[in-house]
């Protein structure tokens, strides 16, 4: 197969492996709690029950101490957490502090982070989906060990019982009898048949409990998408469990910075056309009438977050035909378009198409797990920084990191990796707070909104989950155009 033929391929195949976000587990958060200002990491279990564990770097006021709990991000449960765990600061820089976690059921959890030092003591949470994305396997060594030594207890057993019938009540000196060994042979052959029978169950017992877990691994709600025209209509199947605690509806969705989805639609493969639309819901329908798109083919990723902060991204795709009709861009959506990945890396320095230029000022090396902060800038045509920004949705920017085999999708913010709307969840603002901000009506003022027309830099907290190459889709807003910088990335 060609490396073309081997991406599209790839691009079919990605809906096996999701998560809030697609592929990217971890939780990157950049936030301040009063003066103290901490850059979270939290690197989530493959398997539930399991252990999260927490890296915070402390920039702001210094720290003494710091406690984490980890608790269920609504409910009940949530108002009552268990004692902390306090966080060891490293040895050689007392500002970076890890500590382990335990969650210990899938759903909507959060971890609450307990801030002392010489300013007072704070509180804040980061909200992070707990979900099972693998089973534990075992080493087929291991296995072939384990069976050989268990085959040996069952002989042995078997031995123990058949001397104990023959010889146990024989005198010392004696030879058992004839019938004596007869009923010793019959005993072996039972005990046989007890044992053989005791494996079996366990073997039955087993294979119930592996495949109750599989129906564990998390796969994101069934989505397909219909195109009639330039009409999208995106239907949104829910997730129902047995056990109704992991059941997710398809109509319990909130909005997150305005919207009640996000919509990523990125032309394949070579990803050189990307829009971020904003679909209506009408039950557990999501409708959208297209703007101009280049035909071909689109992955859609649609971000959502559950009524218990539970983030999910949708996803599936569709095929625009040559001449699809038209309908005008809604007022937050945006479109962008670079030259196909396959002609080569794009540079740090992106030409937009009103003669404004998006500049990344990338990390010296990228190496995957590593927690950055990613560094945009917007300049004027003439090359000095842009004085007329904007927040676009309430933040001065949004970020889209996306593997170019399509395994790796995250929509990323100034504050991090975690859903806003989840954010907020884990974070109640005080009722005076509340800011009225268009479209986002009710909901708390969201951290890092940019009120400076000069503010023209913005910075994303992130990690790439695995080595490869990756493109970048980065907006920010100036007077009423909404800019997206298209960037390449090349991870070990
Ligand atoms: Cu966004």
């Amino acid at each position: 197969m060609t490396i073309l033929g081997r991406l599209i391929f790839a691009c079919l195949l990605l809906t096996s492996v999701a998560h809030a976000h697609v592929g990217s587990k971890d939780v990157y958060e950049q936030t301040t709690a009063g003066p103290y200002k901490l850059y979270i990491t939290i690197r989530m279990p493959n398997v539930i029950p399991g252990v999260a564990t927490v890296e915070v770097r402390s920039t702001g006021a210094p720290i003494t101490s710091l406690q984490i709990t980890p608790l269920p991000l609504t409910g009940e449960a949530s108002k009552h957490p268990p004692s902390p765990d306090t966080m060891k600061p490293s040895t050689d820089d007392p500002a970076f502090f890890t500590g382990a976690v335990w969650i210990m059921a899938s759903g909507s959890w959060q971890i609450r982070f307990n801030v002392s030092g010489g300013a007072g003591n704070q509180t804040v949470a980061v909200p992070v989906p707990a979900v099972a994305i693998s089973i534990l396997t075992m080493d087929r060594s291991l296995g072939i060990i384990l069976a050989l030594l268990g085959l040996f207890l069952v002989v042995s057993m078997a031995g123990v019982v058949a001397a104990a019938v023959r010889e146990a009540r024989l005198q010392p000196g004696l030879q058992p009898s004839p019938a004596q060994r007869h009923r010793s042979l019959n005993a072996m052959a039972a005990s046989l048949i007890v044992m053989a029978l005791l494996v079996y169950g366990g073997a039955t017992w087993w294979n119930v409990q592996a495949a109750s877990f599989s129906t564990n691994i998390y796969r994101p709600l069934q989505t397909h998408a219909l195109l009639t025209g330039n009409h999208l209509d995106l239907t949104v199947q829910p997730f129902v469990a047995q056990n109704e605690y992991r059941s997710r509806p398809a109509s319990d969705f909130i909005p997150d910075h305005g919207h009640l989805m996000h919509l990523y639609a990125i032309r394949q493969p070579g990803m050189d056309a990307v829009f971020h639309l904003h679909p209506n819901r009408s039950g557990s329908h999501f409708l959208l009438n297209l703007p101009a798109m280049p035909p071909g083919q689109y992955n859609l990723y649609a971000d959502v977050v559950h009524a218990n902060g539970f983030p999910e991204t949708l996803v599936t795709s569709i095929t625009v035909p040559p001449g699809m009709p038209a309908s005008p861009p809604g007022p937050d959506d945006a479109a962008g378009s670079a030259s196909p990945i396959a002609t080569g890396e794009l540079g740090n320095s992106f030409q937009l198409p009103d003669r404004y230029i998006m500049v990344w000022d990338p990390p010296a090396t990228l190496t995957a797990n590593t927690a950055y902060t990613f560094h945009f800038r917007l300049l004027g045509p003439e090359g000095s920084p842009a004085r007329d920004m904007q927040p676009y949705m309430g933040m001065a920017g949004h970020a889209a990191f996306v593997k170019t085999d399509c395994t790796v999708f995250a929509h990323v913010h100034p504050d991090g990796s975690a859903a806003m709307a989840a954010v907020m969840l884990a974070n109640p603002a005080p009722a005076d707070a509340m800011a009225d901000m268009p479209g986002m009506t009710g909901i708390s003022h969201p951290p890092g909104v940019v009120a400076d027309p000069n503010a023209n830099a913005v910075d994303f907290p992130y990690g790439f989950p695995l080595p490869g190459r990756y493109r970048i889709f980065v907006q920010m807003k100036h007077n009423t155009t909404v800019e997206t910088g298209i960037f390449d990335a090349t991870v070990r």
